[in-house]
């Protein structure tokens, strides 16, 4: 996998740069006719759930995968400076600031959005998007019920990893368009998913002493709305669940997948290996 280290600039103008990640990187104004082709992300069925004991804790780890059924591709460009930054109370030595490009048909840049910080992630040795998504585990009710475990919102580098279409066509229509985990550029394709499997640091929730019983994993795509989706529907469809059972027969607890919200043919992305 690719990896790009940036130099540091001065860190005291670098921080100063950063500082305006928050709200003034506007959108530009239209100027133009071109009407932009929106992303729209939402979340596969978490996969490959399974308990894994560690120093004393408990960990339920899954492999997750975030797909992109807009019309547009989800295209993210870093903003050259690089900083410290704090994203969630995490400390990062590299950040970026973040933003998104709304692109036509014809695949000019028509609008942008500010959509946060990027970040070097020294545990993946790549770059990341924050908030790209957040994981609970809740009681009683996916919605209303109480948390009984809260990741911290997940970071996350984008790339086309998996065609979700069916045909070669299909393929041809919507090309593999982003591929390297780069602080520049980073997005993912209309029509791709991509995937973190769950070996992989950090795909987990602490589920130590957990009672038996039934429960819901649920994810929230885009949990801080850093990128403009599809004005018909994409902003409301990034809250999926998955319920299932917690029991504890022998040493080790396991996990019965039950049902999902999901609905969809991107709902099963998180099945290959
Ligand atoms: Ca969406
Ligand atoms: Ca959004
Ligand atoms: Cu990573």
């Amino acid at each position: 996998m690719h990896v790009r280290r940036w130099t540091r600039v001065s860190a005291l103008a670098a921080a100063g740069a950063l500082a305006l990640a928050g709200g003034s990187n506007a959108a530009r104004p239209g100027g133009t006719s071109a009407t932009p082709l929106y992303p729209d992300v939402v979340e596969a069925v978490p996969d490959h759930l399974q308990i894994q004991n560690d120093h004393q804790r408990e960990w339920l780890r899954f492999t997750t995968v975030h797909v992109n059924i807009g019309q547009g591709n989800l295209q993210i460009r870093g903003g050259g400076q690089v900083a410290p930054c704090t994203i969630d109370g995490i400390d990062y030595e590299q950040c970026t600031v973040a933003t998104q490009e709304l692109l036509d048909a014809a695949g000019n840049i028509v609008a942008t959005n500010p959509a946060g910080v990027a970040l070097f992630h020294p545990e993946h040795n790549h770059w990341h998007q924050s908030a790209v998504a957040e994981f609970q585990i809740k009681r009683d009710d996916p919605v209303t019920g109480p948390s009984v475990a809260v990741g911290t919102k997940i970071t996350f580098c984008f790339v086309d990893v998996e065609f979700i279409g069916t045909t070669g066509s299909q393929k041809k229509t919507q090309p593999r368009t982003y591929w390297e985990c780069n602080g520049d550029l980073q997005g993912l394709a209309s029509g791709w998913g991509d995937s973190y499997h769950q070996s992989t640091p950090l795909q987990e929730l602490d589920v130590t002493g957990l009672e038996p019983g039934e429960y819901y994993l649920t994810h929230n795509a885009d949990p801080d709305n850093h990128w403009l989706e599809d004005p018909e529907g994409g902003e409301e469809n990034n809250f999926t669940w998955l319920r299932f059972r917690l029991e504890r027969n022998g040493a080790n607890p396991s996990i019965t997948p039950l049902e999902s919200n999901c609905v969809g043919t991107y709902c099963g992305f998180g099945g290959n290996p």
